[in-house]
């Protein structure tokens, strides 16, 4: 039986812990990716849930669970997009590692870049790296490519389908060749559904993935290259204040 239909669906926040049986989507990507987006589009345009923002300053600051009422429940978990400004990744990593503590298990990571993007920025590689570093079953990941809907012009195609083929064929090459899938999301309720469907229904991840501490956490080595990040800018900026 397949997992999920496109029909007349439900999404709603949903502020409980996820029951076990419930399959579990979990959203990552820089501020601005469209994770959000993605819901609202799962959603429909019968719903507006409000959570996307309409400008690249990162909109959601907190780790949030949404319900969609299917074939089986889907629980979507919206995250806080890694930005080089806002939010620092220990504080991101914490609130999904908490909503692990209390929620479990995750099926399956999908991880979002705009594909209209000129460069990956800094923390945007330090998330793929983190991703990496997880060690998750390939089949459990899914890169989902946004902003196709926005592309009109031939040069912007050629260069949307480029950073697509570099994206498969240099930074993912790996897990794709393993299992990991690459796919477009045209912003619109059929596509979001096709992304939810391509999710291999055996895949699912350890409940305890985004942990930081002690000595056998494999992100933490990359977080603590964000903080020092963070550190040295603050310093800079102290110090071109005094100067
Ligand atoms: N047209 C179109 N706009 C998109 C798409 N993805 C993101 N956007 C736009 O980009 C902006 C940010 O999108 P969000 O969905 O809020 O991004 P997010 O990943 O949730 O960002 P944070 O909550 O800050 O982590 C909004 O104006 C969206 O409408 C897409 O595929 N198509
Ligand atoms: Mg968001």
């Amino acid at each position: 039986m397949p997992l999920i239909e496109p029909g007349d669906d439900l999404i709603e926040p949903w502020t409980d812990t996820v029951p076990y049986h419930g399959r579990r989507f979990l959203l990552l990507g820089a501020t601005g990716s469209g994770k959000s987006t993605f819901i609202e589009a799962l959603a429909g345009s019968g719903q507006r849930l409000g959570i996307s923002g309409s400008t690249l300053e990162s909109v959601t600051q907190d780790v949030q669970t949404f319900r969609l009422l299917n074939l089986r429940p889907v629980y979507l978990v919206d995250t806080p997009g890694f930005s080089d400004v806002k939010m620092s990744e220990i504080q991101i990593l914490n609130k999904i590692h908490e909503w692990q503590a209390t929620n479990g298990y995750i099926h399956c990571v999908f991880y979002f870049v705009r594909i209209t993007d000129k460069r990956i920025g800094r923390s945007a590689r330090r998330l793929i790296k983190i991703i990496k570093g997880l060690g998750l079953s390939h089949h459990s990941l899914i890169i989902v490519t946004t902003m196709w809907d926005t592309i009109h012009e031939e040069e912007a195609r050629k260069r949307a389908d480029y950073y697509f083929a570099y994206l498969r064929d240099f930074v993912w090459e790996f897990q794709i060749k393993w299992g990991a899938q690459i796919l477009r999301f045209e912003n619109t309720q059929i596509s979001a559904f096709e992304v939810l469907r391509a999710s291999k229904p055996w895949s699912g991840l350890s409940d305890d993935l985004f942990h930081l501490r002690d000595g056998t956490s494999s992100i933490a080595p990359i977080v603590y290259e964000d903080l020092l990040d963070r550190i040295q800018n603050a310093s800079q900026q102290r110090m071109m204040r005094i100067l």
